[in-house]
């Protein structure tokens, strides 16, 4: 039983008038013999409505500044965001020296109500002071939680005081969580300032390796950074810097010799991307490393820029090689997933990326979507230009770099990048939509409702999704996926990852506890005697 205009049309049915004009907006299904299917996204949640959303702090602190390890992190707010933003992503990092590695700590001000009224500024040095004292970390961010912005503490003038007491960079982000209206925010608030105050500051003037890079919008969740960067340094490429999964803020000040920088998750980081470009003349090519296919395609794509035989040579020699080791062994799981029907709801690059994997495995994904993504993300950013689409940063400054005397090097020649253009996607990001078949549902924000009624009406085999919903998921019989922080697992990522993500979902598939699972619809009527069997 598929979805068609008038099944959509009974789920949206049972809102109420205001809602369903809303929501309609933010669903569709897709058909290709039309030109643009356009969505409403990055705009707020109903109020009432069970979003899967986060918030700018969640984008900010917990997904940019976090992965990297060898700053210390301060939240500046009650305990409970602090404990909110600790170790759930699953975000790895390790380092040759584990003194300089912060990854596992929740550091807080734990402000009380008594801070909330005589104001928390004093607290903040404090906890700097600490910091300072305990660990001697090379730099210190500052994450502004709601609280903090509406009692006014001045978290920029605490961190000025602190540098000049210690001498070391005190960033802070006034990424306060109620800024904008998900953690996308957070995501342009915390790219503005490392591209302000980090990024070019390092000393280098060139790359010491050749074919040097960066690894940009990839957070090292459940280790898929560690296998990314084991395939590019095998083939031979120089990995200056990862943003930020087991990032280093030494090697992030030194981003700007890289010759290249690989884009995974664009939403995230698309914006220094794009400073990147604009000041130090780098340009941007989106990969994607989910699926066998996807990094092939991102690894020859990396080849045919930097244009170069050897690597060239490397690069299909360990293609074919990776190859030959996991074919055998994805095959087997795919007889175990083929024909399977998938549901694909991730934040704001996921619900498209595993798409693939999914399809390498013979899994259709029926229905997608993001909680938080931009209208280009879903559209492709041809049709829409990234920043024009950002509503919800209208008062986040965009920082406009000017090109630097000193530092601004082309990367590349204007002729050769246009001969590069016509070859591979430089600076382009083809949206969800242009990937899924006719007849899919496209979802942004999708809520714990319309998680419900579609999973009735379409009844995949399995859900890949988040925390907030895994569990109600799993209670209507459906196999569900975290594909957030992988569960316990990981990585996805490259070619390892792709065969244990088939291991882990064959194993869901194949596990015995379904037979004591009696699925809500079996002993219940649909959507109230409207909906028919076809
Ligand atoms: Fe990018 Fe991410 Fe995602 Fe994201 Fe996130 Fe994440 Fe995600 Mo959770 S940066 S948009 S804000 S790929 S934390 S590692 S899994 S929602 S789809
Ligand atoms: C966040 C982080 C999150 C949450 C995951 C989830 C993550 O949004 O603050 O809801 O399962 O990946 O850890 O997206």
């Amino acid at each position: 039983m598929g979805m068609n205009e008038a099944k959509l049309q009974e789920i949206l049915d049972q809102y109420p008038a205001k809602v369903q004009k809303n929501r309609k907006k933010h669903i569709f299904i897709k058909r290709s013999d039309v030109e643009s299917q356009q969505i409403e996204a990055n705009t707020r949640t109903i109020p009432g409505i069970i979003t899967n959303r986060g918030c700018a702090y969640a984008g900010c602190k917990g997904v940019v500044l976090g992965p990297i390890k060898d700053m210390v992190h301060i939240v500046h707010g009650p305990i409970g965001c602090g404990y909110y933003a600790w170790n759930t992503r699953r975000n790895k990092a390790k380092s040759d020296d584990p003194k300089q590695n912060f990854i596992n700590y929740c550091i807080s001000t734990d402000m009380q109500e008594s801070d909330i009224v005589f104001g928390g500024e004093k607290k903040l040095s404090k906890v700097i002071d600490e910091v300072m004292e305990i660990f001697h970390p090379k730099a210190i961010t500052l994450s502004a939680t709601c609280p903090v912005g509406l009692i006014g503490d001045d978290m920029g003038a605490v961190a000025k005081a602190a540098e000049a007491k210690h001498g070391v960079q005190v960033l802070s982000f006034s990424c306060e969580g109620y800024k904008g209206v998900s953690q996308s925010a957070g995501h342009h608030i915390a790219n503005n300032i490392l591209m302000e105050k980090v990024i070019g500051t390092g000393d280098q003037e060139e790359a010491p390796a050749k074919f040097p890079i960066n690894l940009l919008g990839e957070y090292n969740i459940g280790g898929d950074g560690w296998e990314v960067e084991r395939i590019l340094k095998e083939i031979g490429y120089h990995v200056v810097s990862v943003m930020t999964g087991d990032g280093s803020y030494e090697a992030i000040k030194n981003a700007h010799t890289a010759e290249l920088n690989l884009v995974q998750c664009h939403r995230s980081i698309n914006y220094i991307a794009e400073m990147l470009e604009t000041k130090y003349g780098t340009p941007w090519l989106k990969v994607n490393f989910i699926g066998i296919q996807g990094t092939i395609e991102s690894l020859r794509n990396m080849a045919l820029y930097f244009d170069d035989k050897e690597l060239t040579l490397k690069t299909e020699a360990v293609i074919a090689s990776e190859l030959a080791r996991i074919e055998p062994i994805f095959d087997q799981y795919k007889k175990i997933c083929e024909g399977k029907t998938a549901f694909c709801f991730v934040g704001g690059s996921r619900g498209h990326h595993f798409q693939n994997l999914f399809s390498e495995l013979g899994i259709e994904t029926l229905l997608a979507g993001y909680e938080f993504a931009h209208r280009d993300d879903y559209e492709g950013r041809e049709v829409i230009p990234t920043i024009k689409t950002d509503a919800d940063s209208k008062n986040i400054p965009h920082y406009t770099a000017e090109a630097d005397e000193k530092r601004f090097r082309l990367k590349v020649s204007p002729e050769k990048l246009e001969e590069l253009k016509a070859k591979i996607p430089l600076g382009e990001y083809k949206g969800m939509r242009f990937d899924m078949k006719d007849g899919s549902i496209i979802v942004d924000d999708l809520n714990h409702f319309e998680t419900e009624e579609f999973i009735k009406v379409l009844k995949p085999d399995i859900f890949t999704s988040g925390i907030k919903d895994k569990y109600v998921i799993q209670k209507m019989g459906i196999n569900s996926k975290q594909l957030h922080s992988y569960d316990y697992s990981g990585p996805y990522a490259g070619f390892n990852g792709a065969v244990k993500f088939a291991e882990d979902i064959s194993m869901g598939f194949a596990s015995p506890t379904w037979n004591f699972i009696t699925p809500p619809w079996k002993n219940q009527p649909l959507l109230e005697g409207t909906v028919t069997e076809e």
